[in-house]
């Protein structure tokens, strides 16, 4: 009688054993998914930061192209931006000064003194106007829709 108790008891323990055992592995699994997240994540971040920085030297390419603007012919006054250029321009008696205005941009030509035979220029945005300069002095004039863009006409 005494010797079939042990001997239950004994195999009752036995088997409490694997039971304790199969609980362990359990507990590792959440802090292995949560430590493979954290690797995914910080792999993912990684990646991304690596194209964008061939991208670099792009700019400079169609530096020439807006050049052609300053290209005002000689003896003539262009309004470029909003500005004359040349801001003076010297010519002689008799000259005819084109007034060319390729910018786009409405402007007029406005003398505080008009040299005789030389009319104003009204609103325009594109063209050339042709005035004829008959009599010596410094005749300067305006935009009177930009303020600071000022010329003068030297006739000497
Ligand atoms: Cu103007």
């Amino acid at each position: 009688m005494l010797q079939f108790r042990t001997v239950a008891a004994a195999t009752s323990s036995a088997t409490d054993f694997p039971l304790r055992l199969g609980r362990a592995p359990g507990r590792v699994k959440p802090s292995v998914s949560a430590f493979l997240i954290l690797f995914i994540a910080a792999s993912a971040c990684g990646g991304g930061s690596t194209s964008p920085g061939n991208n670099g030297g792009g700019g400079g390419g169609a530096a020439g192209v807006g050049g052609g603007g300053t290209n005002c012919p000689a003896g003539s006054v262009c309004m470029v931006g909003t500005s004359f250029n040349p801001s003076s321009l010297t010519v002689g008696v008799g000259a005819v000064v084109p007034f060319i205005n390729n910018s786009g941009i409405e402007h007029n030509v406005q003398f505080p003194v008009n040299p005789p035979g030389v009319a104003d220029i009204g609103n325009h945005s594109s063209g050339t106007t042709n005035r004829t300069f008959n009599t010596l002095g410094n005749w300067q004039f305006s935009c009177s829709l930009h303020a600071g863009m000022n010329g003068t006409v030297i006739v000497q």
